[in-house]
C-alpha cells in the first residue's frame, strides 16, 4: 500500500508545519530555542520538499518520452542565494514569509543567512546560472554539470587598500540544497599508459593500462524555474580516493601513506581556480576539468544505455552537449575514446556521432585566455586522448584543409589542433571548433570578430558552423528577486505576462511620459539607493548622500576592462573640484566591486591605487560631499543584487573588441541604470534597443582600435597633448595619495613605458567628455528618469528565456516539454 504522502501544501499553515517538521525532525530542535541558522536551514528543507517532487516528476516524464536533453558542461556557476530565488519563482515567497511570521520569524533576516554559492569567477560562471533558471521556465530538459567545489571564490578583503584573500568554505556547514546520489558514482582514470592489443576478430583496440582511478560522487541542486513545474538538477562532481586506491600500501600496513593518498585524490575538487579570463596550465586544472568531463559524459551513456535500446547512431538524437567555453572540450576525446575504444564502432561513425553530439561556446577573443595545454604534460596525465587528439589532427589536415587548400602549409599551421611555435601544445579552442557542429558567439560584435579573427579560416571552411546567441540574463533574478518594489511597480502598471515574455516591458514605454509613473519609479532607485548608503557606511565606513549619482562600475578587475580609466577621470574631476569649487558639478559617489586573481599584479596594483585616491578624496574637507569613492570589498552575486538596483550610471568602458559580451550592462539597464560604455560587446546591442540618445556612448571602435595599433599607437603622443592627462597621470603616480611615490608606478609603467596596451589614453578625454555629459543630464532629473524607464522598458531582448529558446532552436534542437502539476 503506498502511504499516504505528507501535506506539501503550498498554504501558509502547510509550510508551517514543514518548517517545525524539519525543526524537530531533521534539526533536533525546539521552535523556542533554534537559532537563526536552523530556522534559515527547516525553511530551505520545507522548500526542498516540495521541489523535489517536481524534480522527480520532470525527470521521470523526460526519461518516458525518451525526448533530446540537453547537457551543459560548465566548470563554473555562480549561482549565488538559492532560497529567495527559489521562492518567487515556485511562487511561495508570500506564503512562507506570512508562515514564518506566525512564528515570530522574519524571512527576509533569514535570507541574509545563505552563504552564496560561488562557483565561478564572473561572467561566464553567472551566465551558466541564468541558463540554468532559463532552462527549467522554458521547460526545456536540462542538466547542468559541473565541479562540487569545497571551496568557491576566494572572500576579499581589503587590508591597508590591498586585496587579501581568504577562502571560501560556503558549504562548511553543509548546503541544505544539495543531495548525494551515491548510486550514480563514476569511476575516472588518469595517467597510465596506452597498450594495443587485438579483438578476436584481430581488429587493433588501443587499451588505457596503468592508471590511477579517481572516483566522482555526484552531488543535485535542483533548479527550480519560474512558474514552471519543470525541475532540472544541476549535477556537481565531488572528486573521492577510490577505495582501493593504495589498498596495497594500506594492507601492508602504512595506514597513514594510505590516507596521503586519499587526501590527494581529494583536493581535484577541492578549490576552484581564481582566474578570469587566463589560463595557467597546471596539471590540477586539467585534472579538474578531466575529471568532471569523464564523470558526466559516463553518466551521459549509462542513461543512454538503460534508458533504451538504440544503436549508437541515436546517441546524438537523445544528447546534446553544450560546451561552456573550451574548458570542458576534453570530452571531445573522451566521447571518442568512449565510442571507438570501449563500445568498438569505427572511427568515422564515432566522429560523426561526436560532431552531432557537440556545441561550443566562445566566450572571449583574449589570445592570453585561449587554453593550451603543452603536449607533455597532456600526454603524461592523458595519454590516450593526445593519441585521439593527434589522429583527429591527421585525418583533419589531410582530409578537409588539403582539398580546400592544397599543399598550403600556412593554413595547415594556422588551423592545426597543435601549436608547434615556442614548445608543442594541444589548442583547445581548435579542438572545440572542430569537434562540434556549432560555434557560438555571445554577442553579434563578438561572434563577427570570431568569423573576421580568431577563427577566419575555420570560417572560411566550414561558415554554416558559426552562429551568433546574444547572452541574456534571468529577469526574476535580476528584478524580480533584487528589485521586488520595480518588479510590483511593473506589473501594476502592465500586468505579470513580462516576467515569462520580457518584450512585453515595451508597454512601459508610453509610461515614461507619465510624470505620477516618473515619480514611483524614482522613488524606488532612492530607496535603493538609502540601503545601499547604509551598506556603504558599514563596510567602508563611509558616509554618501543618495541624492548624489550612483555611478557603479562592478565586473572582475582586468585592464581591458579599464578600471583604471575609470580612475583616471576620477582624478581629473578631484583635480577640478579643487581648482574650481564653485562649479557647478553634481554629487557624484563612484562604487567599485571587483576581485583581482591573486596572481594578477597590475590588477591589485589598481585596486590598491582605487582604494587609495578613495581614503584621500573621501577626507578632504575642500571636497565635501561632491565626490566620494568606494570600493565595496567582497563583490559577488549577493551583493550585486543590493548595488544594481541603486545604481544610476553603469560602466561599460572596455576597450573595443575586448569584452566579447558583457551580462551586467543588461542587469544594470534592466534596473533603470543608463549606461556609459564604449561600442564593445552587447552595448553596440543595448544601444540598438534604448536608442542612442538613451545611452552615453564614447570611445574608439574596434575598426578604429585596429586602425590606430596599425600606425603605431604610443600613449606618450596623448600624454604630452593634453595637459589635463598629464597632471592626472603624474597625480596618481606621485607620493600624493600614500606618502609613496614607488606605489603606482607599474600603473604608470604600463599606461606610459609598457605601451597602454588597452588604449586607456587614447580614450581618456572621449571618456570625460562623455561623464560631462551625464553630469549635465543628471541635473534634469526628469529627463534622466524617463530615460532610465526607457532602459527598463527596451531591454527585454537581454532576457536569458530568448537566449536558451534560441540555442534551443538553433543548435540543440531541443522540444519543450511541460511538466504538469
Ligand atoms: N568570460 O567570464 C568569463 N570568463 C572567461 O574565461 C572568458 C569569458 C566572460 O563571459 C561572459 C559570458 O559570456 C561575457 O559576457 C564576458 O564578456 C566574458 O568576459
Amino acid at each position: 500500500m503506498t502511504p499516504a504522502p505528507c501535506d506539501l501544501g503550498n498554504s501558509k499553515d502547510s509550510l508551517k508545519n514543514s518548517i517545525i517538521n524539519h525543526l524537530r525532525f531533521t534539526l533536533g530542535a525546539y521552535v523556542e530555542s533554534a537559532s537563526k541558522n536552523d530556522w534559515w536551514v527547516a525553511t530551505c528543507l520545507a522548500i526542498r520538499d516540495r521541489v523535489m517532487d517536481h524534480a522527480t516528476k520532470s525527470r521521470t516524464l523526460h526519461r518516458q518520452s525518451g525526448v533530446r536533453r540537453v547537457h551543459y558542461l560548465s566548470l563554473e556557476y555562480l549561482m549565488g542565494r538559492l532560497l529567495e530565488n527559489n521562492l518567487r519563482n515556485s511562487g511561495l515567497y508570500e506564503s512562507t514569509k506570512a508562515a514564518l511570521g506566525e512564528m515570530g520569524k522574519d524571512l527576509d533576516a533569514l535570507l541574509d543567512c545563505e552563504p552564496d554559492m560561488g562557483l565561478g569567477n564572473g561572467g561566464l560562471g553567472r551566465l551558466a546560472a541564468c541558463f540554468m533558471d532559463s532552462l527549467s521556465t522554458v521547460n526545456l530538459p536540462a542538466i547542468g554539470y559541473g565541479i562540487h567545489y569545497e571551496f568557491g571564490l576566494f572572500r576579499q578583503e581589503f587590508v591597508n587598500g590591498k586585496q587579501v584573500e581568504h577562502p571560501d568554505a560556503w558549504m562548511r556547514d553543509g548546503s541544505p540544497w544539495k543531495i548525494a546520489r551515491p548510486s550514480y558514482r563514476q569511476t575516472v582514470q588518469l595517467y597510465g599508459r596506452v597498450v594495443q592489443k587485438f579483438d578476436d576478430c584481430g581488429h587493433p583496440r588501443s587499451e588505457w593500462v596503468e592508471t590511477k582511478a579517481l572516483l566522482g560522487l555526484p552531488w543535485d541542486i535542483p533548479i527550480v524555474g519560474y512558474d514552471s513545474h519543470t525541475v532540472n538538477v544541476l549535477r556537481l562532481w565531488q572528486a573521492q580516493a577510490d577505495e582501493d586506491f593504495n589498498f596495497q600500501v594500506f594492507n601492508e600496513g602504512s595506514y597513514v601513506e594510505a590516507l596521503r593518498d586519499k587526501a590527494i585524490a581529494e583536493t581535484v575538487s577541492k578549490v576552484l581556480y581564481p582566474n578570469d579570463s587566463t589560463e595557467s596550465g597546471k596539471e590540477l586544472r586539467l585534472v579538474q576539468q578531466y575529471f568532471f568531463v569523464a564523470c558526466s559524459l559516463a553518466d551521459i551513456v549509462r542513461r543512454f544505455k538503460v534508458g533504451y535500446t538504440l544503436p549508437w547512431s541515436e546517441f546524438p538524437s537523445k544528447a546534446a552537449i553544450q560546451l561552456n567555453d573550451t574548458h570542458p572540450a576534453v570530452a571531445i576525446p573522451e566521447l571518442m575514446r568512449i565510442l571507438v575504444d570501449l563500445e568498438g564502432l569505427p572511427w568515422n561513425e564515432a566522429w560523426k556521432i561526436c560532431q552531432e553530439t557537440f556545441a561550443y561556446t566562445n566566450h572571449t577573443l583574449l589570445p592570453e585566455a585561449l587554453e593550451m595545454w603543452s603536449v607533455s604534460l597532456f600526454e603524461r596525465v592523458l595519454p590516450r586522448h593526445l593519441q585521439i587528439i593527434y589522429q583527429i589532427n591527421q585525418l583533419f589536415l589531410e582530409g578537409d584543409v588539403e582539398a580546400k587548400w592544397p599543399g598550403d602549409s600556412e593554413k595547415k599551421r594556422s588551423l592545426s589542433l597543435i601549436e608547434e611555435r615556442g614548445g608543442k601544445y594541444v589548442r583547445m579552442a581548435n579542438l572545440s571548433v572542430l569537434g562540434s557542429h556549432a560555434t557560438n558567439g555571445v554577442a553579434a560584435l563578438h561572434t563577427r570578430l570570431l568569423c573576421e579573427r580568431l577563427f577566419a579560416d575555420f570560417y572560411a571552411l566550414y561558415p554554416d558552423r558559426f552562429l551568433n546567441l546574444t547572452n541574456g540574463i534571468t529577469f526574476r533574478r535580476w528584478l524580480d528577486v533584487c528589485n521586488p518594489q520595480l518588479s510590483a511597480l511593473i506589473t501594476e502598471t502592465i500586468g505579470e505576462s513580462w516576467k515569462k515574455n520580457a518584450d512585453l516591458l515595451r508597454n512601459l514605454d508610453p509610461h515614461a511620459d507619465d510624470p505620477a509613473f516618473r515619480a514611483r519609479y524614482a522613488k524606488i532607485k532612492r530607496d535603493h539607493k538609502v540601503v545601499l548608503a547604509k551598506i556603504i557606511e558599514d563596510e567602508c565606513g563611509v558616509t554618501v548622500s543618495p541624492d548624489a549619482l550612483f555611478d557603479v562600475q562592478i565586473k572582475r578587475l582586468h585592464e581591458y576592462k579599464r578600471q583604471h580609466l575609470n580612475l583616471l577621470n576620477i582624478v581629473t574631476l578631484y583635480r577640478e573640484i579643487l581648482d574650481n569649487p564653485n562649479a557647478d558639478f553634481h554629487p557624484r559617489v563612484f562604487i567599485f566591486g571587483a576581485k583581482a586573481a591573486p596572481g594578477y599584479f597590475l590588477a591589485k596594483n589598481i585596486i590598491h591605487a582605487i582604494n587609495a585616491v578613495a581614503a584621500k578624496v573621501n577626507n578632504d574637507p575642500r571636497v565635501g560631499d561632491k565626490l566620494k569613492v568606494v570600493f565595496l570589498p567582497n563583490y559577488r552575486v549577493s551583493l550585486a543584487e543590493k548595488i544594481i538596483p541603486a545604481s544610476d550610471l553603469s560602466e561599460q568602458i572596455s576597450t573595443a573588441g575586448k569584452e566579447a559580451s558583457g551580462t551586467g550592462n543588461m542587469k544594470l539597464a534592466l534596473n533603470g541604470s543608463l549606461t556609459i560604455g564604449t561600442l564593445d560587446g552587447a552595448n553596440v546591442e543595448i544601444e540598438e534597443e534604448v536608442g542612442s540618445e538613451n545611452i552615453f556612448i564614447f570611445g574608439l571602435t574596434v575598426e578604429e582600435v585596429t586602425e590606430l595599433r596599425a600606425k603605431g599607437y604610443n600613449p606618450w603622443d596623448y600624454y604630452w597633448a593634453n595637459e589635463k592627462l598629464r597632471n592626472t597621470i603624474d597625480w596618481i603616480s606621485s607620493d600624493y595619495f600614500t606618502g609613496n611615490a614607488e606605489e603606482f608606478q607599474p600603473l604608470r609603467r604600463s599606461l606610459l613605458d609598457h605601451g597602454d596596451p588597452y588604449l586607456c589614453l587614447a580614450d581618456y578625454q572621449s571618456y570625460v567628455d562623455a561623464q560631462a555629459k551625464v553630469d549635465a543630464t543628471y541635473k534634469d532629473q526628469d529627463k534622466w528618469v524617463k530615460m532610465a524607464i526607457l532602459n527598463t522598458a527596451r531591454v527585454g531582448k537581454f532576457s536569458s528565456d530568448r537566449t536558451i529558446l534560441q540555442y534551443a532552436e538553433k543548435v540543440w534542437n531541443l522540444p519543450q516539454v511541460p511538466i504538469g502539476e
